[in-house]
């Protein structure tokens, strides 16, 4: 006796067992954008920080070696220990020594002892010398004399005094010779608590051991 046809129809379609090869299919194509995103992900946090370490080095440079001149950009550099102004460097002592030594000193190092032209330039060094003594006659030497010619002060390099832009301390200079008979024939500057409208200047001894102020270009970079 055959079995009925109906029964024999109950076998599952041909095409059933190809569907766990379809979601196995979809799942590694879910794995891989997954590692894709993951990759892409990791990369983008990287080029943001190499980004942000480029800003910064650049941030630091800038800061240290630039600066606007004359409404110009303009970048400048100072030996190490030399700071920075106006497109000039300057070095300010710990040792003393007299003024003629001071200027040696200072030309050892590529540089004269400082020459003041501006009131902008005399501030800076007010203010700075303000942090670097130690007590109130701990001043500095700077680029001014009259031992040429008692009363004619000449800068370091021969160019005389501006009349107009000096900053002496009240009575001074006064050339007193009590200390030395000689009198006085060179200038140290400074006020540790801070001088009244910047005026800092004394003549002194030349043989007083002093520190000193130096000063030289800035080098374009
Ligand atoms: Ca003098
Ligand atoms: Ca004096």
């Amino acid at each position: 006796m055959s079995r009925p046809e109906s029964y024999i129809n109950v076998e599952a379609p041909e095409s059933q067992p190809a569907k766990p090869k379809r979601r196995s299919k979809v799942r590694s194509e879910r794995v891989a954008l997954l590692v894709l995103c993951a990759l892409l992900a990791a990369a983008l946090i990287v080029i943001y920080r190499l980004s942000f370490v480029y800003w910064l080095m650049k941030k630091n440079l800038t800061e240290h070696v630039c600066c606007d001149l004359f409404q110009e950009k303009t970048c400048v550099q100072c030996d190490e220990g030399w700071e920075q102004h106006g497109g000039q460097c300057y070095y300010f002592s710990i040792n003393k020594s007299t003024w003629e030594d001071s200027r040696q000193e200072c030309g050892h190092k590529g540089g004269d002892l400082v020459k003041i032209d501006s009131r902008d330039e005399q501030e800076f060094l007010e203010r700075r010398l303000r942090d670097q003594m130690m007590e109130p006659a701990d001043r500095f030497w700077i680029g001014l004399t009259d031992s040429k010619e008692e009363g004619r002060w000449l800068w370091v390099g021969g160019s005389p005094l501006n009349t107009s832009l000096t900053f002496w301390y009240k009575r001074e200079p006064d050339n007193w010779n009590i200390e030395n008979p000689e009198g006085e024939d060179c200038v140290r500057m400074g006020e540790k608590d801070g001088s009244c409208d910047l005026m800092c200047w004394y003549d002194k001894s030349c043989k007083i051991p002093h520190k000193r102020i130096c000063e030289k270009s800035a080098v374009s970079v």
